[in-house]
C-alpha cells in the first residue's frame, strides 16, 4: 500500500514545531490585534488512512475472539479458509407478529451451502464497493480509526436467499464464544439492506481495508459495514444472517440503553496537547472532526479566561454558548491527488462519495469521515485560558444544540484548559 505523506511519525513536539513554522509564516506579515488569529495550518496531524494495526481496538467478549489460535481458530470458522457465512429465515412470532418469515432457499453449515469467502470475492469482481469510514463508537468521542473498506453490498448477498416472504427486518452476528450473553448482534431494516438511493451508502459486507484482507483484529475475514452507522452496527467476524418479520430492532446495544437507529454524528474533538505554553509563542490546538449524517459547514473555537483557579469546564449552556465569540478554524484540504492516499490500484472514481469523472469528492469532509481542524492561537497574554470546540452541521446546527444526547452518539463539547507563563 501506498503510505501517505503524513505526520502519523512524527511526535507531539516535531508537529508542533513543523506547524509553528508554517504558521508563523503564514501570520508573519499579517498585523493582528486580537487575541486569537485565524490561521492555516499545512500539516496534518491525522492520516486520512490508518493502518490496521493503529486502530484503537474494543474487542469484547471472554476470550476476546481474535485472540484464538490454532484448532480453536479454525473451530470457529474464523480463517479465510473456513470463515463461513450462514442466511436463514428466523421461525419467530409473538402476538404481534403472526406470521413467521420464510426464504425460498436457506444457505447453512448443515446444508454445507453456507457463503464462504472464494463466493463473496466472486460477486465482489461484479459488485464490489469502496468506502472510506471512521468507526466510532456511540458510547466514545474521539473515532477509533478511519480506512478504506471494499466489500459486496449486503443487498447482492441477500438475493442469493431467493424469494422472501414476510421479512421486515434483518439482524447479524459474529463470532463470539459459546456463551449466548456474550454475542453481539445489530440489525437493519429490509429497506436499508436493499435499497439505497443513488450517491447513497449500501450496508456491504466487506472483506479488505485499506487494500489488504481485514486482520482478524479488526474483524476478518469479513465484517458488515454501516456506513452510516457507530460501530455496533459493524459486526466483526459476521457469521449468522437472520430475516425475521419481527419489525423491531434487536441491536444488542439497544438493550444497554443507546437508540439503535443512531447515526454518526458531526462532531468536533480535541488532541490531547500541553496544558502551558511560554508567552510570545504561537499555541497551536488541533484535533478530528467527523462529519455526520447531516454534514459539515465548519469548525469553531471560542477563548477565553477562566480565573486562576476556577471550577473545572462549565455545564454545556445554550446561553452561554450563544453569547460567546465563536472563531472559523482551519480545515484539512482534501489531497490533490487521492491516488496517494489510495491503496495501489483503487481509483477514487470506484470509491462511494467520489465523482465518478473527476475522482474528486462531492462533499468535504466526505460524509462519515474524519478531518484535522486547527487553529493557532496568538498574541495571548500570560493567563488562564478555556479553549472550546464545536462543529456546526449543514443545517446550521451548533454542537450541541438540540443536542448532546448522549444515547444517540456521544458529541458534547470538548474543552481544553491551559496557561500561558
Ligand atoms: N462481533 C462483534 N462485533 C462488534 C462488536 C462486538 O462486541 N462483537 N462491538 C461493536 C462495537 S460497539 C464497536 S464500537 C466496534 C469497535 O470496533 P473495533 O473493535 O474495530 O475497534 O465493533 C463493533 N462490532
Ligand atoms: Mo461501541
Amino acid at each position: 500500500m501506498k503510505s501517505q505523506i503524513s505526520s502519523k511519525n512524527l511526535s507531539r513536539r516535531e508537529f508542533v514545531r513543523t506547524t509553528s513554522l508554517a504558521a508563523a509564516a503564514l501570520t508573519a506579515g499579517a498585523a493582528s490585534s486580537s487575541t486569537a488569529a485565524e490561521s492555516v495550518i499545512p500539516t496534518a496531524p491525522h492520516p486520512l488512512i490508518t493502518p490496521q494495526d493503529d486502530y484503537f481496538d474494543l474487542s469484547r467478549g471472554t476470550p476476546k475472539p481474535h485472540t484464538l489460535t490454532g484448532k480453536a481458530l479454525i473451530d470457529a470458522r474464523m480463517t479465510p479458509e473456513t470463515w463461513r457465512c450462514e442466511i436463514v429465515a428466523d421461525p419467530y412470532t409473538d402476538d404481534v407478529v403472526k406470521e413467521p418469515a420464510n426464504l425460498t432457499k436457506s444457505l447453512t453449515l448443515d446444508d454445507g451451502n453456507a457463503l464462504d469467502l472464494p463466493a463473496l470475492m466472486e460477486l465482489g469482481k461484479e459488485h464490489r464497493v469502496y468506502f472510506l469510514k471512521a468507526i466510532q463508537c456511540l458510547n466514545i468521542g474521539t473515532p477509533l480509526g478511519q480506512g478504506l473498506w471494499e466489500g459486496v453490498p449486503l443487498r447482492e448477498v441477500l438475493r442469493l436467499a431467493g424469494q422472501v416472504h414476510n421479512v421486515r427486518r434483518i439482524y447479524y452476528w459474529g463470532f463470539h464464544n459459546n456463551n449466548p450473553e456474550q454475542v453481539f448482534q445489530s440489525s437493519l431494516s429490509y429497506t436499508e439492506a436493499m435499497e439505497t438511493p443513488p450517491g447513497e451508502f449500501p450496508p456491504f459486507l466487506a472483506y479488505k481495508l485499506n487494500g489488504e484482507p481485514i486482520s482478524l483484529k479488526r474483524g476478518g475475514p469479513v465484517r458488515l459495514i454501516v456506513p452510516w452507522a457507530h460501530g455496533f452496527k459493524d459486526i466483526k467476524w459476521v457469521q449468522r444472517i437472520i430475516m425475521t418479520n419481527d419489525f423491531r430492532s434487536n441491536d444488542t446495544y439497544a438493550n444497554q440503553n443507546n437508540d439503535p437507529e443512531s447515526h454518526l454524528k458531526t462532531a468536533a474533538y480535541i488532541d490531547k496537547t500541553e496544558d502551558k505554553f511560554s508567552f510570545g509563542q504561537p499555541v497551536f490546538m488541533s484535533g478530528i472532526v467527523m462529519a455526520g449524517y447531516s454534514g459539515l459547514q465548519r469548525v469553531e473555537y471560542w477563548l477565553h479566561h477562566v480565573e486562576p483557579g476556577a471550577k473545572p469546564p462549565l455545564p454545556q449552556d445554550e446561553k452561554m454558548y450563544g453569547d460567546a465569540r465563536w472563531i472559523p478554524c482551519a480545515l484539512e484540504a482534501p489531497p490533490a491527488d487521492w491516488r496517494w492516499i489510495f491503496p495501489v490500484g483503487v481509483s477514487p472514481k470506484d470509491v462511494l462519495g467520489f465523482d465518478r469523472k473527476t475522482g474528486r469528492p462531492t462533499t468535504w469532509p466526505l460524509r462519515y469521515s474524519m478531518i484535522t481542524w486547527s487553529a493557532a492561537l496568538c498574541d495571548l497574554r500570560p493567563g488562564k485560558y478555556e479553549f472550546r470546540i464545536r462543529a456546526v452541521d449543514l443545517n446550521g446546527y451548533a454542537q450541541p444544540e438540540p443536542r448532546p444526547n448522549p444515547h444517540t452518539g456521544i458529541n458534547a463539547i470538548e474543552a481544553h484548559r491551559f496557561e500561558v507563563v
